[in-house]
Order: C-alpha cells, then structure tokens, then sequence
C-alpha cells in the first residue's frame, strides 16, 4: 500500500492558486505548533486564565493568546496575507502593505474545555482582498475555510469548496491525508445542541427537539441520540465524519447580540465545509454563505450538518 500523500503533495494537485497552497501551508505549520504546545501545556504552567477579557465579553485563558500569537506569527513569515481577523484580536490586524488576502480565525475555539482535556480546535477562513476594506464579505466568497481539531490525534480538515480532506499529524510534523472528498449522510438521527437552554428557544427549535425527543411515535418517526460537547470543532468533527445535525440558534437569550456563534471565523468556514460535503449549513430561514457580514466579530445563529434534518428545522421555521 503506497504512503498516504503528504498535505504539500496534496496541494500541488488539489489547491486553485500557489498562493492558496502557501497558505494552507502556513495555517497547517500554525496549527501543528499550537496541537504542540496542548499536548504539554498543564505542566508547562499554560493553563488557566489571564486577567484580560477579550471583544466577545470572555476571559482570555493563556492558551488563547498563545495560539493567536502563533498564528500572528507564521502568518507574518507568509507576504500574501495583508489581513488577519481573530477572535482575540479587538480590530483586524494589518500584517503586509500587498498580500491580496485575509485569513479570519479563531485560533482556540472551546478553550473553556482545556482544563477537562477535552478536543478543542483553531477554525480559518481564507478570503481574497485588495484591502482591509474588503474584509466584509459573505461566506460564499470564501476560497478555504477549514479546522484543526486538538484530539487523541489532530487533524486538519479542510475545503476549497467544492470538497472536503481530512489530514492527520504525524510525529514527524507532518500532515498526510487520512479521508479526502468526505460527505455528510443526508439523513441522520443524532443532534448537538445544549439542551440546558431550552427555556430560552423559540418555538420552530422547541417542536424539532420535541419531535426528535418523541422517538419512533413523533413526528419524526425515528429514535434520535443527543450528543453535546461543548467544542464546535469537536461536535463538527463528529458530523462530517458520521452526520448529525448541530445547532445553536437565535434565543431570547442570544437575540441582543445575534446570537452565540461568530460568522466570519466560526459559522462561515463550518458552513464552507458542510455544504461541500453535501450537508446543508443555515441560520434557520436561510444559507450561512449568503449572510453579509456587518462586522468582524458579528455574532449569527448557527443550524448545520445532515442536509434531511436542517430542512425539517427550515420548515418549522416558515409555519
Ligand atoms: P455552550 C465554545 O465556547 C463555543 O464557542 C463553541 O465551541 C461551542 O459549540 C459553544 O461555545 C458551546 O456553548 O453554551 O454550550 O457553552
């Protein structure tokens, strides 16, 4: 059995540009370095919080501002990118005077489960710019969106849209591919989301769970199973790899601020990849890749995975 490609082999066929494959190239170095610096951190005296609080109102934990510093600096060794929108940084970072793109990330996504050693995961966004300007587009506009998930392995999963590979990190550093053109199972009987809130939903997310708690005699017709992590790049992970549906919508909670999801480092790339992988990906009366953004850090609710399941929500949404 011949060795599976390595991720830059991988790329000399499958990236659109030489300059797209660079920046894979430079996100996939950044991710491999922060899965390092995790696999140790406990005893390196790197968990736990700073005193500062970031844009989105959330303590930073150390491991945050290590992982954005991280990125900031391979992405700083890379002349084509001009941009860098993070979740950890108030206002978008202008690294190159040319480049000609912007990379939107969260570079520690579910950071509040590092202490309980659960996967967590750095989401990306690649967007083409003239300038910073530019950096308001919809999802739709994306050339790659991807993940990192810090798991019993770490993988890369990533999309240039239209299909969807999965690598993982050998000890040597290096990424090979594992999985390549993965699909999401239109139908599925297994759901994320965090039932706690259910006081707060409204009425279309209240009759799906409902439907889906009822069983073979509801609505439905079929015995569902709830799996909640509490990680984004976890409960993604396990839907691209088996199908599901996740969901965190708007609630009367969430409803000030748009909801709990940001669009352009979180919803956007998760959406790119669903969607490529032939699931749907929506905000519950429409697709996530047509939102425009108003700003870096808009929030927007989030409904995605098995293309079966987002319909019936849909349509509870449209009585
Ligand atoms: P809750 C992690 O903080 C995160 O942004 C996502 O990774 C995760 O899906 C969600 O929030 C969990 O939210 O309300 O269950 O804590």
């Amino acid at each position: 059995m011949s060795s599976p490609k390595t991720l830059s082999q991988w790329l000399e066929t499958a990236a659109p540009s030489p300059a797209l494959s660079g920046i894979i190239v430079t996100i996939a170095a950044a991710c491999a370095e922060i899965g390092g610096v995790l696999r140790t951190a406990p005893t390196d005296g790197l968990a736990g919080a700073t005193d500062h609080t970031n844009i989105q109102g959330e303590t930073q934990k150390q491991l945050d501002v290590v992982s954005n510093d991280i990125f900031i600096k391979h992405i700083r060794q890379n002349v084509d990118i001009q941009i860098l929108v993070s979740e950890e940084l108030d206002e978008a970072l202008h690294i190159e005077n040319q480049g000609g793109y912007a990379i939107a990330c969260d570079p520690l996504d579910g950071s509040s489960n590092l202490d309980v050693n659960v996967t967590v995961g750095s989401i990306f966004s690649v967007l083409a710019i003239q300038s910073a300007a530019d950096i308001l587009q919809p999802g739709s506009k994306q050339l790659a969106g991807g993940y990192a998930a810090y798991g019993p392995s770490t993988s890369l999963v990533l999309s240039f849209g239209t299909s969807v590979a999965v690598f993982t990190l050998g000890n040597d550093g290096v990424f090979r591919l594992d999985k390549d053109n993965v699909k999401v199972p239109a139908a599925s009987a297994e759901y994320a989301i965090n039932a706690a809130r259910y006081r707060f939903w409204d009425a279309a997310t209240k009759a799906y769970v409902d439907q889906n708690v009822a069983g073979e005699t509801g609505a439905a017709g079929k015995r569902f199973n709830m799996r909640w992590i509490g990680s984004m790049v976890a409960d993604i992970h396990r839907i691209l790899m088996r199908g599901g549906i996740f969901l965190y919508p708007l609630d009367s909670e969430t409803l000030a601020k748009g909801g709990r999801l940001r669009l352009m480092y979180e919803a956007s790339p998760m959406a790119l990849l669903i969607e490529a992988a032939g699931g749907a990906a929506s905000t519950g009366h429409g697709r996530i890749l047509e939102v425009q953004p108003n700003g870096i850090h808009q929030r927007i609710p989030v409904i995605l995975g098995s293309r079966d399941e987002v319909a019936r929500i849909e349509a509870l949404y449209r009585q």
